[in-house]
């Protein structure tokens, strides 16, 4: 097979315009989850060294890809006679070419071990300089979730305060984050700012990471941790120092209260159950387009809250057994295998981040988790809590031990979004 140059040219140039693709649309360099996108200091030193070595790879590839074209082309066999010609006679190197090619890749690996050093001692830990200035929370990753506890907010009587699946965090400071997990590995990665770092069994790891500016932010977990891996996200809500005070203020408190007025009826909410789909199952547009302020209305109690249908989902909630892992302090629901959810409705995602935390969603889940997320714990239960599904007595997971039906449903889910 003969490829005349011009066949090769067209070939290179076809692989690098595809290669070059993503770049020209931003396929690369946007979206939730790019580590280009960078905005804080770690993911900065990150994408730093990433930069270094592309560059320095890119170099070593155009030259040896350019030598190797050059001499492909100039000394190709232009005939039939050249091609049956003879091997001409082979040189045995030169010393100086060898030496210089040995010089100049120890100094493409120093280029790229310069900045990689100085990058793993930066993102170690938080600098010296700033440590009177962070604030320290621990991650603790559980199958398929992430729980995450403020050692330096106590509650009386109750410990440190704990959440699930969102972690706010103050904007503009430094956050050490102690990594934990509760059953396998996880790791804990928040692309724009940083990561990842492996959460371990019996090891105590740690990351640090600092937001520019409030923002909302994805994480995910990125060790393949089983079944619902993919689905395990979470994400990084970044305040501003009063925004962030007023926060944890409202998080230590006990879960909210509704009380009917006397005499009050229900009148069942209805919503549209189509499930929406836009970049991620179950956003709405509003959510995308601003997911910060959709963050912020979510504190607030909602206008068309269903005070009888409230207090009907709270004693649904006990009575269905979701007492037995979940906790809403307050209510009188303390279990520990689950996201607390004493203020779940003030979250915007459900689920480990897999979802919209709006009605319709938190309807699917509550009817049949497992339909939303395969396998999950809530489904087929957890450290001998049995969940949707139970053993029967030859372990088999038949029997369903929880069930949930419409009209039920829509009163849960208005209690766990009056949870603000
Ligand atoms: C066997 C223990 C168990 C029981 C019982 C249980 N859950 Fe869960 N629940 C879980 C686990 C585990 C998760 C995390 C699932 C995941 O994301 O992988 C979860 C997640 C949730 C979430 C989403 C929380 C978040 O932050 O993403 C809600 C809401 C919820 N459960 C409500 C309920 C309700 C309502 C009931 C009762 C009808 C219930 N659960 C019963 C274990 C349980
Ligand atoms: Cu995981």
């Amino acid at each position: 097979m003969r490829f005349r140059p011009a066949d090769i040219l067209r070939r290179i140039t076809t692989t690098l315009a595809l290669l070059a693709l993503p770049l020209v649309t931003g396929g690369w360099t946007s979206g939730p989850q790019s580590t280009f996108d960078t905005k804080g200091p770690v993911a900065r030193a990150q994408l730093e060294v990433f930069n270094v070595t592309v560059y320095v790879t890119f170099a070593v590839f155009f030259i040896v890809a350019g030598i190797l074209a050059y001499a492909t082309i100039k000394y190709k066999a232009r005939s039939d006679s050249a091609e049956k010609a003879p091997v001409p006679d082979q040189g045995h190197g030169n010393p100086f070419i060898e030496l210089g090619l040995i010089g100049a890749s120890i100094a493409a690996l120093v280029v790229i071990a310069v900045p990689t050093l100085r990058a793993i001692w930066y993102t170690y830990d938080v600098p010296e300089a700033e440590r009177a200035n962070a604030y320290e929370v621990n991650a603790r990753g559980l199958q398929w979730w992430f729980q995450f506890e403020y050692p330096l907010e106590q509650i009386a009587g109750s410990g440190q305060l704990v959440t699930g699946n969102e972690l706010v965090i103050p904007a503009g400071r430094p956050v050490r984050i102690n990594l934990r997990t509760s059953d396998v590995i996880h790791s804990f990665w928040v692309p724009k700012l940083g990561g990842k770092v492996d959460m371990m069994p019996n090891r105590g790891n740690h990351l640090w990471l600092q937001a520019d500016e409030p923002g909302y932010f994805w994480g995910q977990c990125a060790e393949f941790c089983g079944e619902s891996h993919a689905v395990m996200r979470f994400r990084v809500i970044a305040l501003g120092a009063e925004d962030f005070a007023a926060w944890l203020e409202n998080q230590k408190k006990p879960a909210r209260d509704v009380v009917a007025p006397a005499g009050a009826k229900a009148v069942l909410a209805s919503y549209d159950m189509t499930p929406k789909k836009r970049n991620a199952p179950g956003y709405t547009a509003d959510f995308d387009a601003n997911p910060l302020a959709a963050w912020t209305a979510m504190q607030f109690p909602e206008k068309d809250e269903d005070a009888v249908l409230v207090n009907q989902g709270r004693k649904l909630f006990a009575e269905k057994n979701c007492v037995t892992c979940h906790a809403v302090r307050g209510h009188g629901a303390s279990g520990v295998n689950a996201p607390d959810l004493t203020h779940f409705g003030a979250r915007t995602t459900l689920a480990a981040g897999l979802l919209e935390n709006n009605k319709p969603n938190l309807h699917r889940w509550i009817v049949d988790p497992n339909n939303v997320k395969p396998g999950n714990k809530m489904y087929m239960g957890v450290n001998g809590m049995a969940g949707y599904m139970t053993a029967d007595d030859k372990g088999r997971m038949t029997k369903s031990h929880i069930q949930v039906n419409d009209t039920e449903a829509r009163a849960i889910v208005e209690y766990l979004h009056s949870l603000k």
